[in-house]
């Protein structure tokens, strides 16, 4: 659709390894709004719902141990524009980094699937239940226009 919301988030390998700030480049250079962002060292309870649908496969542990052992936050994202549930999938690129396209975040940061750095959520669904999950309190997420919003928008 127009004008839509996702969940991004840097995985606690992308902020161990300093990529924050070249990540949240690339999505205010495309053109998209930043709404929410917050580090956060999620709860083990908060982690397994986050992926509640991964829950039956062999990694489910592993992955939800990596996201929550305090190692590095996750710094979790909401980003706002024009298509941005399919177009930040499309800019993060293939889980397996083997499939990444080489401009792609994952493409260019990363090399394994269980350390491949960024999450972003796979539709307007997961985006919805997403954004709630991790910001969730009133206020957290931020209405705001920037000034040249009408010359990404048109
Ligand atoms: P994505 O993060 O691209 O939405 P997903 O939802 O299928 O991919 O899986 C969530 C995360 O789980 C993924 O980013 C990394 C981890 N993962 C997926 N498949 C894996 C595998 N075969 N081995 C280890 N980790 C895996
Ligand atoms: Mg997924």
């Amino acid at each position: 659709t127009a004008s839509e919301r996702t969940f991004i988030a840097v995985k606690p390998d992308g902020v161990q390894r300093g990529l924050v700030g070249k990540i949240v480049s690339r999505f205010e250079e495309r053109g998209y709004k930043l709404v929410a962002i917050k580090a956060v060292v999620p709860s083990r309870a908060l982690a397994e719902e986050h992926y509640a649908d991964l829950r039956a496969r062999p990694f489910f542990r592993g992955l939800v141990e990596y996201m929550t052992n305090g190692k590095a936050p996750v710094v979790a994202m909401v980003w706002e524009g024009k298509d941005v549930v399919r177009q930040g999938r499309a800019m993060i690129g293939a889980t397996n980094p083997l499939e990444s396209s080489p401009g792609s975040i994952r493409g260019q940061y990363c090399v394994s699937v269980g350390r491949n750095i960024i999450h972003g959520s796979d539709s307007f669904e997961s985006a919805t239940k997403e954004i709630q999950l991790w910001f969730g309190k009133p206020g957290e997420v931020i209405d705001w226009e920037p000034a040249n919003w009408v010359w990404t928008m048109a």
